[in-house]
């Protein structure tokens, strides 16, 4: 029942935590009663015990495999009745803390139950197998309402009703943290949508999609064999008679730093390994393609391959997947030559050409092939990665660079290529799929962005992901909180407002104008003798007094987030958030023979607030006009969240059960982590301090009525139910009537819930031994 593999403790649940966290007035004096009790094992592990003995403070329980152990009373924690075993929902459990909540996502994984309500969340575990919940089968049968347990199909119905219903966009929001599961969720959820809303045949083209931009845009990390390095919004139009009339696609901040370096093991983007194995031998030759390990972008990692996947048969479901959303084989060959630029160019190599360590580029083959693939003169191409165009007074001069120069100029080149390859891409698939330009009826959104990310080391990239979450997690929260007081406020019951620990804090400290984390790095990128260094002394000097926010040695500091602290190391942050390309290379660009460089380049100076001209007047010769990255990030982040706040939410929490993508395997630890952070818990909490059991007055009274002393005049279910309360001394803040439903707090059925079980088994033992007497 518990794993063997060695999980890092648990944080130790001091009394006071648990009192404050759990309180359950109620237990205290059912702790006596040789009940099913929680107690956390010496590994950090719970585990599901009976009480044998309670004496002083100690208590002796006995625990799976006939073990028996001496714990502190205070650190037990009361058990759900096991009738309450693997409920589709947690709310339905009547404790609700730590340990009911990873068990029960526990037992239902181990019978590939993946999916369990939290609530109006959606929990799923990621099997890291096949599991046989998906299919037409499936979608029939949730369609017509004939399976009713927690699914992706399931939300994905609730949203298309509600759409249909309430005429309201809809959004269904996926989270959680790197391998958990929600590429997959998101591509099961376009599926159920695509079935039901098919019938045009561009549920086809939304389809195929996903092996494209899965190609592009993730890639093999140290957590996700196929980690999504981009986030995404997919819209998803339906007409007023509910079939799919086109969809949009937004993206969000790719990981280009990915293009040039990436950690051992780990890969570039898939679509280079594709295209290395699987062009078919004109397009090799066309482009010159080598072989992957061949080419020192990818050759860094010394990683190839990826177990189970055949990348040869990948590219060619891409190839497929271009065909299906009306990218010409022209155009398809136009992205492979980009692709192929890229590889070169990280081939392309420097060499020293006088006493001042100025380098020039080596004329050979990678210098040639990027040359011909982009379409520009080979001394042009030469010229732009070894020397820069510079203003200084009234003279223009040329300057050339030294070898850390040189290479960044070439990395900058490749980054930008990739970049502007994705977006262009996005584009033309969202020109196929914008089929009925004038769109009448409804939305459902899907976002699938990168989770929550914390490593070793973390870089501008996850600075810039858990901005993202953080503003996620808000969204979360609010309309949370909402729901809950609507329903409240519907059944008419007394409601005071729950505080709740918002992220507030958090935001502000990135946000805040003008000492907030972004705007400090704004200012110190434009500084021209800025550095991480000085960056992080500024940060140092002007927040070390907010609560969310560290200074740390060196060029480091850490955040406070939402999901835990994570320590930032500053190290190219500037050059990150700047994103310069060297007017150079953009005027380079523009005198390309081939369209695609063309473009990318007339993209780029759109985006630029200044004329090229400009820029080109101001020191350093780049075009330093340019919007930050992470400004312009956040502004994509706030047309994001405005854009959700039009919609009504439907929320998939995904977890990872392991770190090692097996099946089977459920570290308690580890999932617990991911409860507390991703926000399950807080939901719980939530829950908590409002009413999470609610019972109609007719179910009540039928289930618990037997067990009343006197009888009730009244026999309406509100009158059964009142004098039940009152017998059980049930506390009057402990409840609330409806006008339907009974609402209970946290543990409140659960008493009820134990005398029942007793007293049947009281009527149980009577009947046998009054049969024993008969015969
Ligand atoms: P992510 O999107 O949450 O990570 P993925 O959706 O890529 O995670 O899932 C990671 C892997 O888990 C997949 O490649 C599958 O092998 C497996 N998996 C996930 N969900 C299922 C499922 N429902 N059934 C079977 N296997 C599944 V990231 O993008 O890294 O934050 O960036
Ligand atoms: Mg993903």
């Amino acid at each position: 029942e518990y794993p063997e593999v060695a999980t890092p403790p648990l944080p130790a649940l001091s009394p006071s935590h648990t009192e404050s966290r759990w309180s359950d007035t109620s237990y205290y004096a059912a702790k006596k009663k040789k009940l099913r009790s929680w107690c956390q094992l010496p590994d950090g592990n719970w585990a599901l015990g009976k009480i044998l003995s309670t004496s002083g403070s100690e208590s002796v329980l006995s625990i799976p495999e006939g073990k028996t152990i001496k714990v502190n009373s205070d650190c037990l924690l009361p058990a759900n009745p096991d009738i309450l075993d693997g409920v589709d929902d947690l709310m339905q459990l009547s404790y609700l803390h730590e340990p009911s909540v990873l068990y029960n996502l526990q037992y239902r994984y181990n019978q590939d139950k993946i999916y369990t309500k939290a609530g109006p969340v959606l929990v799923a575990v990621n099997p890291f197998k096949e599991v046989h919940l998906y299919g037409n089968d499936y979608i029939e049968a949730y369609r017509h309402k004939s399976i009713e347990s927690p699914h992706v199909y399931a939300i994905t119905d609730t949203a298309i009703r509600e759409m249909i219903r309430d005429e309201v966009n809809q959004s269904i929001i996926i989270s959680g943290e790197s391998g958990a599961g929600k590429t997959e969720t998101a591509k099961i959820a376009m599926q159920y949508l695509a079935a039901l809303g098919g019938g045009s045949g561009i549920e086809y083209e939304i389809l195929k999609t996903n092996p494209i931009l899965e190609a592009f845009g993730n890639a093999k990390t140290s957590r996700n064999d196929n980690s999504s390095r981009f986030g995404k919004l997919i819209e998803i139009h339906f007409s007023s008679t509910g079939k799919i009339s086109g969809a949009k696609i937004q993206t969000f901040l790719l990981e280009k730093s990915r293009v040039v370096q990436c950690a051992e093991g780990e890969r570039s983007y898939h679509i280079f390994y594709q295209l290395c194995v699987g062009a078919p031998p004109a397009l090799r030759e066309k482009l010159n393609l080598m072989n992957a390990n061949e080419y020192k972008y990818l050759k860094q990692s010394n990683c190839y391959s990826i177990a189970g996947v055949d990348d040869a048969e990948r590219f060619r479901t891409v190839t497929e997947a271009l065909d299906i959303v009306h990218i010409s084989k022209e155009d398809q060959d136009s992205v492979f030559a980009m692709l192929a630029a890229v590889l070169w160019l990280g081939n392309i190599s420097f060499t020293v050409i006088d006493n001042e360590n100025h380098v020039e580029a080596v004329s050979d083959e990678g210098l040639y092939n990027v040359a011909k693939l982009i379409g520009c003169d080979v001394l042009a191409l030469k010229l732009a990665l070894s020397t820069r165009k510079m203003r200084v007074g009234k003279d223009n001069i040329v300057q050339k660079l030294t070898l850390s120069q040189a290479l960044d100029a070439r990395d900058a080149l490749a980054k930008s290529l990739y970049a502007c390859l994705f977006e262009w891409l996005v584009e033309r698939i969202n020109v196929s799929l914008e089929v009925g330009k004038r769109r009448t009826g409804r939305s459902i959104s899907i976002l699938d962005i990168y989770g929550f990310e914390s490593f070793d080391r973390n870089s501008f990239e996850q600075f810039c992901i858990n901005y993202a979450n953080e503003r996620l997690q808000q969204h979360f929260n609010r309309h949370l909180f909402k729901l809950e007081q609507e329903e409240y406020v519907q059944d008419g019951i007394d409601w005071a407002r729950v505080d709740f620990e918002d992220n507030q804090g958090c935001l502000n400290l990135f946000e805040r104008k003008p000492l907030g984390l972004l705007s400090l790095l704004d200012e110190e990128s434009t500084f021209p003798n800025g550095s991480d260094l000085t960056f992080a002394n500024k940060l140092k000097q002007h927040l070390n007094s907010n609560p969310c926010f560290r200074g740390e040695r060196d060029k480091a500091f850490s955040v406070f987030h939402y999901a835990g602290e994570v320590t930032y190391d500053t190290s190219g942050f500037l050059e990150k958030n700047r994103d310069l390309l060297h007017l150079d290379s953009i005027q380079l660009l523009s005198s390309c023979s081939c369209t695609l460089p063309q473009i990318f380049a007339s993209t780029m100076l759109t985006q630029s607030e200044k004329p090229v001209v400009g820029a080109l007047h101001k020191s350093g010769g780049a075009d330093s006009q340019k919007l930050s990255v992470a400004t312009k990030f956040k502004s994509q982040l706030f047309q994001l969240m405005q854009r959700l706040e039009t919609t009504t939410p439907h929320f998939i929490r995904c977890i990872k059960p392991n770190n090692s993508q097996r099946p089977g395997t459920y570290e308690q630890a580890l999932v617990l982590q991911q409860l507390r952070c991703c926000g399950v818990l807080e939901v719980v909490r939530i829950s908590r301090s409002g009413y999470p059991t609610r019972m109609t007055h007719q179910k009540f009274a039928r289930r618990y009525g037997f067990l009343l002393l006197e009888s009730v005049s009244s026999q309406d279910p509100l009158s059964v139910s009142v004098a039940i309360l009152h017998q059980f001394n049930i506390l009057p803040d402990m409840y609330q009537v409806g006008y339907t439903k009974l609402f209970f707090r946290t543990g409140q059925i659960g008493v009820l819930e134990d005398t029942r079980n007793r007293t049947l088994h009281g009527i149980l033992r009577m009947q046998s031994c009054f049969r024993g007497h008969q015969a």
